[in-house]
């Protein structure tokens, strides 16, 4: 009897993903129920895993076709690796791992608390474990020269590496990935931590996103509801793994000796997070998958490798800093300014004119207002500015009582160095004719420096009744 695992030639085997050649310059991906910890792959595979990722996988990609194009040419493969497998274009690889981190965990965080930095980028000072990050940062990884651990590079190293255009390039992708990405999980209850992507060219050199994508081997993610920074918060897949190796196990991982059977309570409920998660970002099942039979030849040792630990854990370099706000990424940072109406009585606004006066300031009339900082991800077009309008008016204002101004002062989606010429500080005020408050422009920095220092704290009541001279 024939199967496809040993009819097909093998491409390249990696113990929990393999990947074999398809006439017309076509791959079958295929993801097989086996785990690692601890960087080698444990004896016990957890039942649905393989079905779980590669269907995850294709979800994903469906998420993010419109960001870029992907390897996904159809998922209708042979019936014995039906559910588990997927039919990609043949690409060119790059040899780098495109890693993207939103929050501070993991190897992040390490780095982090010892130098202030995060793959040698330098970060803001006091943020905390699994603290989300104002914007995501790209910490590529390639193979160490020797050894099969991937390090992190540096984007100077990534520039020799690939070239100035192709590090732009997958930078800028990687990041609108992830943009796009960590909002789809938000909004579904999880975190997306950080994710390692991969890339490809076609032969006419498009750029196209490839291997298995936002996966729990490639992606860290927190459930969302038990979100709580300044603590260790569990990894959804590889906790329990851990815990049971760390704590009942008796196996020492630097012990040389090989890992044990996984038990059976340990092996359904990893096949039950893996399950879980599926649903919980896609809404669906998980479709049922054929199980793996060995293939009857093993697959040729020498090319197996360790990429599949691929969690972004590599050991950092944090040479030269660099700051992380020059990433671009096609992301704009709009500020919201609600005021209440000019005839609507603003209890709160007396109150601090009356403090005021009690403090010796004469002749001084404060009303409140809130400030919102909106980052909007996606191509700046007419249509997005619409739906910032239309979404401040439907959440962050009441027309009946309220004003609002809308500041665009910082737009990510073209290089730092030529950005200023244009969108920094238009101005996009609603046309609600009385009530117009002749803001003006706000004294905000250039794009690299918007942040947090640019607004007022939140309970800073007086700068913001006060710019409306
Ligand atoms: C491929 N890997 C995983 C890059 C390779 N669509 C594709 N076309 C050609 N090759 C591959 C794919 C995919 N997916 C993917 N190997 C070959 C290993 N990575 C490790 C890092 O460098």
């Amino acid at each position: 009897m024939s199967s496809t695992r040993t009819t097909l030639p093998l491409v390249h085997s990696g113990k929990i993903r393999e990947l074999y050649a398809l006439p017309d310059d076509q791959l079958l991906l295929l993801a097989t129920d086996n785990v690692s910890a601890y960087d080698r792959v444990l004896p016990t595979p957890i039942p649905g895993k393989g079905a779980v990722l590669t269907q995850l996988t294709t979800w994903w990609l469906s998420q993010l076709g419109d960001v870029m194009p992907t390897h996904l040419v159809s998922s209708d493969v042979p019936a014995d690796v039906a559910g588990r497998a997927l039919v990609v274009e043949k690409l060119d690889m790059i040899p780098v791992e495109c890693v993207v981190r939103g929050y501070l965990a993991g190897s992040g965080w390490k780095e982090y608390s010892e130098s202030g930095t995060v793959a040698g980028l330098a970060l803001p000072e006091g943020l905390r474990r699994g603290e989300r990050l104002e914007r995501p940062i790209f910490t590529p990884a390639a193979k160490a020269p020797q050894g099969s651990h991937d390090e992190n590079i540096t984007f100077a190293q990534l520039v020799d590496l690939v070239g100035e255009q192709a590090a732009l390039e997958l930078r800028r992708a990687s990041l609108r990935l992830y943009v796009r990405a960590e909002r789809v999980a938000r909004e579904r209850g999880l975190v997306l931590v950080d994710t390692k992507f991969e890339f490809g060219r076609r032969a006419d050199g498009t750029l196209v996103l490839a291997d298995e994508v936002l996966t729990p081997d490639s992606s860290r993610y927190w459930a969302a509801d038990s979100y709580a920074p300044g603590t260790e918060m569990p990894s959804l897949d590889k906790q329990q793994l851990r815990d049971w190796i760390t704590n009942d196990s008796g196996w020492n991982p630097d012990s040389g000796q090989p890992a044990p059977d996984l038990p059976d309570e340990v092996v359904s409920k990893l096949s039950q997070t893996y399950a879980d998660t599926y649903e919980r970002l896609t809404g669906a099942q998980v479709l049922p998958s054929a199980p793996l039979e060995a293939p009857d030849e093993a697959p040729a040792e020498e090319l197996a490798d360790a990429t599949e630990e691929t969690q972004p854990d590599a050991v950092p370099a944090p040479e030269d800093a660099q700051p992380a706000t020059e990433e671009p990424v096609e992301q704009s940072t709009f500020i919201v300014d609600v005021m209440l109406r000019e005839d609507i009585p603003d209890a709160q606004g007396a109150a601090i004119t009356e403090t005021l006066k009690g403090l010796g300031y004469e002749g001084l009339s404060v009303r409140q207002g809130k400030r919102f900082e909106v980052d909007v991800d996606g191509e700046l077009t007419e249509e997005r500015i619409d739906q910032l309008r239309k979404a401040t008016e439907e959440l962050l204002v009441n027309i009946e009582v309220e004003d609002y101004e809308i500041s665009l002062v910082g737009n990510y989606d073209e290089e730092p160095e030529h950005d200023h010429d244009h969108h920094d500080h238009d101005h996009f005020g609603h046309d609600h004719e009385q009530h117009d408050h002749e803001h003006g422009d706000h004294e905000h920095g250039d794009q690299e420096s918007v942040t947090a220092e640019d607004l007022p704290p939140a309970d800073d009541t007086a700068s913001t009744g006060g710019q409306g001279e």
